[in-house]
């Protein structure tokens, strides 16, 4: 590890800011560009790049009606093309190297066409699996087959044959989601819901052809299938997503299901012996109202003392249970904490406020349809999500591919608050680090922007710690009780942020990606802590999404404010606290690419310095090809 200096600065116009800590030679290191940069930060977050991006190229305009068409929702799911997009602005004139390089180098992504949701990952014979929706015909949403891949890491990835494809009456419209279970005697079952001939919702079985195969190339569709029709009083599209089986006191295997009534998001509970017959539980496990259908419930217990993960039947003292859903009408994945009655089947969450769909979002960006597995090769759970595109559809037709799944991350409960999980990318990809640099002490006066003088900045995991100055801190007046990541953006100047990292950012600053912590003081003195990713200057295409996500995250008395990033090309998961707030962002610059791509630490905050300490890797590409059946 080398410690960098020479990109250090601090604005020599802030007399209130704290000494700077660096000796004096490290000063002389400064570059007058550097000074430059620095005077113009407030002035680019808070208006924008200098010049309007009045360049984009006009040569693809498409009529002004024009709208991406509805994917899904005719055939009773959720809506899969991205279609905030009006349609009514200019398509960026993309070249085939901004394309290229949006393909991520340590995701996992098929080689082409269209992937939406996880399914069934697990561990089998020295194997990570995970099947995944994917169209083989396109990159947007339609005909959905299970694609399957198989990792001994969870980062290096092989791809294998498809292995499911809509070929039964009882899934003809596309085998959708569905979830594995590994049963104590070694058989594994897949449940997963079939989208029928008539567009009816249904839950199907699987299973391995051949349970000695690693690979377990060949899933059989049990003939009996369909093995659950909707109920009665459940629509015949509200109806999907098994989850993961687990056993009951009683011996009985249970699975939820998501559905909902009116606008009421529920979780049927079925109960099962053989996995064939199924009878529905009175009742619902949880409904929230409001909250429409659920999509990918997950559930599965965490422990509330150790750090393993836990397999998904464990009960007892000292376990609470995750309950996740993915919201249909706002595309976004909540959680609760709770605790399961495992006589009556039913859930009950620790703080109502804070209940599935109004409190707690798995991740705050671009993130869907979550699911979870038990490794009992290393006992831990992982999580999966999906991320998917705000571009057009257009964009994605072009670039032959769409979405992308999120690096693997373990869950646990933060014994520490007690009131939510920890995420955080599995171990493994830290193999991929090399040439670590060091920045330790910068100093970050009010107003401030600190280039970080790395090689390339497309691909690299980042630890940072910010350290506000607590005399400044408390002797701020200033109330700021309404903040929101959302309603705000890192140009939305506090007396006590926003700070943090500017990522795949051009060296002028027309494109930008700042992630940040935000402190906002309440009248009675206590202090609330944002963890935000604003997207809105990330590229210069007009047809992109682009929003500023985020949310609280709990920082402890005592505790240093700490973030991590994985950037990987068009894609960064940040990460606070050790992974109590979680941001994915799905961004598609169009100058901060390649060697153009920077990196810089930033104060925007009015009151406060801020000193910075941070480790930057680059990151290695994962080797995620075909498995090599010819070589073998
Ligand atoms: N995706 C699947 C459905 C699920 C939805 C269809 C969530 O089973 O509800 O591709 O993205």
């Amino acid at each position: 590890m080398d410690t960098n200096l020479s990109s250090y600065t601090r604005l020599p116009d802030q007399p209130t800011a704290a000494p700077n800590r660096r000796p004096v030679k490290a000063i002389a290191g400064i570059f007058l560009s550097i000074l430059l940069l620095s005077s113009l930060v407030a002035f680019i977050l808070n208006n924008g790049p200098r010049d309007a991006p009045n360049n984009v190229p006009k040569s693809q305009v498409l009529p002004e009606t024009w709208m991406p068409p509805s994917r899904g929702v005719e055939q009773g799911v959720s809506e899969k093309a991205f279609r905030e997009y009006s349609g009514m602005d200019p398509e960026y004139n993309w070249t085939n190297t901004m394309l290229a390089w949006q393909r991520t180098a340590f995701h996992f992504q098929p080689q082409k066409n269209w992937m939406n949701d996880p399914n069934a990952p697990l561990f089998h014979m020295g194997w990570y699996h995970i099947w995944y929706q994917y169209n083989p015909d396109s990159a947007i949403w339609g005909n959905i087959t299970w694609g399957h891949a198989v990792s001994t890491d969870l980062i290096h990835w092989l791809h294998l044959p498809i292995a499911m494809v809509p070929d039964h009456w009882f899934d003809s419209n596309g085998v959708w989601t569905g979830s594995a279970t590994l049963l104590p005697d070694g058989q594994i079952v897949i449940l997963y819901t079939g989208d029928t001939d008539d567009y009816v919702q249904v839950q199907n079985l699987a299973y391995p052809a051949n349970l000695s195969d690693p690979l377990l190339l060949d899933l059989v569709k049990y003939e009996g299938n369909p093995i659950m029709v909707p109920p009665p009083g459940i629509g015949m599209k509200d109806f999907r997503d098994p989850t993961t089986a687990w056993v009951g006191p009683d011996g009985k295997w249970r699975v939820a299901i998501g559905s909902k009534v009116n606008t009421t998001g529920i979780t049927l509970v079925y109960q099962t012996t053989n996995f064939t017959s199924y009878e529905l539980l009175e009742g619902v496990m949880h409904a929230v109202p409001g909250t429409g259908m659920w999509e990918c419930v997950d559930f599965y217990p965490v422990s509330t003392t150790g750090r393993n993960g836990l397999d998904t039947s464990v009960n007892g003292p000292g376990i609470k249970h995750v309950l996740k859903a993915s919201l249909d009408d706002e595309k976004k994945d909540f959680y609760a904490l709770g605790t399961y009655d495992t006589i009556n089947d039913k859930w009950t969450p620790d703080d109502p406020e804070l209940d599935v769909g109004v409190g707690l979002r798995v991740d705050y960006g671009k993130y869907y349809a979550s699911k979870t597995f038990y490794d009992h090769n290393k006992q831990r759970r992982i999580l999966w999500g999906w991320i998917g595109e705000t571009d057009s559809e257009y964009d994605d037709l072009m670039k032959g591919w769409a979405s992308v799944q999120t690096i693997p991350r373990t869950v646990v409960f933060d014994v520490k608050t007690g009131t939510n999980i920890l995420q955080w990318p599995v171990e493994e990809v830290e193999e991929l680090r090399r040439n670590s640099i060091e920045f330790n002490g910068v100093e970050l006066a009010p107003g401030s922007i600190v280039p970080l003088n790395i090689r390339s900045a497309t691909q690299l995991d980042i630890t940072a710690t910010f350290e506000v100055d607590k005399e400044a801190l408390e002797g701020v007046l200033e109330v700021d009780v309404g903040y929101n990541c959302s309603t705000a953006g890192a140009g939305v100047r506090g007396a006590l942020g926003p700070f943090g990292l500017i990522v795949l950012a051009d060296h002028s600053l027309f494109e930008l990606t700042p992630v940040y912590f935000y402190i906002s003081k309440d009248v009675g003195g206590g202090y609330k802590t944002f963890f935000c990713a604003d997207e809105i200057r990330s590229s210069l295409a007009l047809e992109v999404n682009k929003k500023v996500h985020g949310g609280m995250v709990p920082v402890l008395d005592g505790e240093k404010l700490t973030m991590r990033l994985l950037v990987d090309h068009s894609i960064v998961e940040s990460f606070a606290q050790g992974g109590r707030t979680v941001i994915t962002s799905r961004i598609y610059p169009t100058k901060a690419v390649d060697g153009a791509a920077r990196a810089f630490l930033f104060n925007n905050a009015t009151g406060v310095s801020v000193t910075a300490s941070l480790t930057v890797w680059e990151m290695k590409s994962a080797y995620i090809k075909p498995y090599p059946f010819d070589d073998i």
